[in-house]
């Protein structure tokens, strides 16, 4: 007869316990490393954004713009920037060109409002940002391939340009008030991934903010949702991206557009009179069956989209839309397209 097994119960159970000791003591020591890493990664990003100050420079100081003592009714000018797209490469477009466009948008506005003045005041401007401001480099597979810079690298482009822009405005206008939507572009990985408002338009909105808060003259109104009611005096205009707008396949968007704005007019959203968005880098003008206003789609500042030239069949010219508005009357008085093919 063989003897009893003997009881090993009490050594498993030490064995046991030395495993999960074991299992313990690396999860420790992984712990410390992620907890390391991640104050790594807030120190590069602390330095990252110190180097990007200093690489920036100190903000130069702002002239007051020449204070207009006329009587009469002023207008307010209407400035939309979107679909920037700083970071895609084309033949004709990168992120330098891009640069030097969006500087070329300053000094035409401020040209533009010189002439509008010759006839009734101009002392404010409302500038909307409509998204898309970088390109990304997750929007679409093989977008990494069509790029010259990293997201990061993207971003300090787009909000560098934005902040000379702002300057520019502030020695130009009394009050420069700033709407905010982000863009598809903006998203931060594959739809889904992350929440709506995780969005590098509105951080590169912020990071712009920021390196103006100094300017009294500069004001933001905070981010709305996916749609933002820009209010000028009696005048109501609804600012969108445009990415609202689906089942495009290559066909002209221009029945989908008017259908979603029509639709959204009929008390979807607050009363507007005009709608203004970007995303389909055309300068299209669609009339609102409400007969108040329109729909205002922006041109991108990108040149030679071979997508577009593809995939739409079309091909645009550069520019950004600057518009006039009678506060009073609440409606647009003059409406303009500023070009921007001439800069490379
Ligand atoms: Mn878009």
């Amino acid at each position: 007869m063989p003897p009893p097994e003997p009881d090993l119960r009490e050594f498993e159970a030490l064995t046991e316990n030395g495993e999960l000791r074991r299992q313990i003591t690396d999860l420790q020591v992984r712990l410390r490393s992620a907890k390391a890493k991640t104050a790594e990664l807030v120190e590069a990003v602390r330095e990252g954004a110190k180097d990007a100050a200093v690489v920036l420079g100190n903000p130069p100081t702002i002239a007051k713009p020449k204070a207009d003592r006329r009587k009469r009714d002023g207008e307010v000018a209407l400035l939309h920037l979107s679909d920037w797209q700083v970071g895609k490469v084309t033949q004709s477009f990168n992120s330098e060109v891009a640069a030097r466009r969006i500087d070329a948008v300053a000094a035409k506005v401020a040209r533009l409002t010189e002439i509008e003045r010759a006839d009734h005041p101009v002392r404010e401007i409302h500038v909307l940002w409509g998204g898309d401001m970088q390109e990304g480099v997750t929007v679409f597979p093989g977008q990494a391939f069509e790029v010259d810079g990293s997201l990061f690298a993207q971003m300090f482009v787009a909000v560098g340009a934005g902040e000379r822009l702002l300057r520019t405005l502030a020695a130009t206008f009394d009050r420069v008030v700033c709407w905010q939507e982000p863009g598809n572009h903006g998203r931060i990985g594959r739809r889904g991934d992350t929440p709506r408002e995780d969005n590098v338009d509105l951080l590169v909105y912020d990071l712009i903010r920021e390196r103006t808060v100094q300017l009294e003259r500069v004001v933001w109104e905070p981010p709305q949702g996916w749609h933002s009611i820009v209010a000028i005096g009696n005048y109501r205009a609804l600012l969108v991206h445009g990415d609202e707008v689906k089942s495009f396949g290559g066909q002209t968007p221009a029945f989908g557009i008017t259908k979603k704005v029509n639709a959204w007019a009929t008390g979807v959203v607050a009363p507007f009179d005009d709608c203004y968005m970007g995303h389909w880098h055309q300068p299209l003008v669609l009339p609102i069956a409400h007969g108040r206003g329109r729909t205002f789609v922006n041109p991108s500042i990108e040149s030679d989209n071979v997508y577009a030239q593809e995939f739409v069949g079309a091909s645009g010219s550069p520019g950004q839309r600057l518009n006039f508005i009678d506060p009073v009357r609440g409606r647009v008085t003059t409406e303009r397209v500023i070009w921007l093919d001439d800069v490379t």
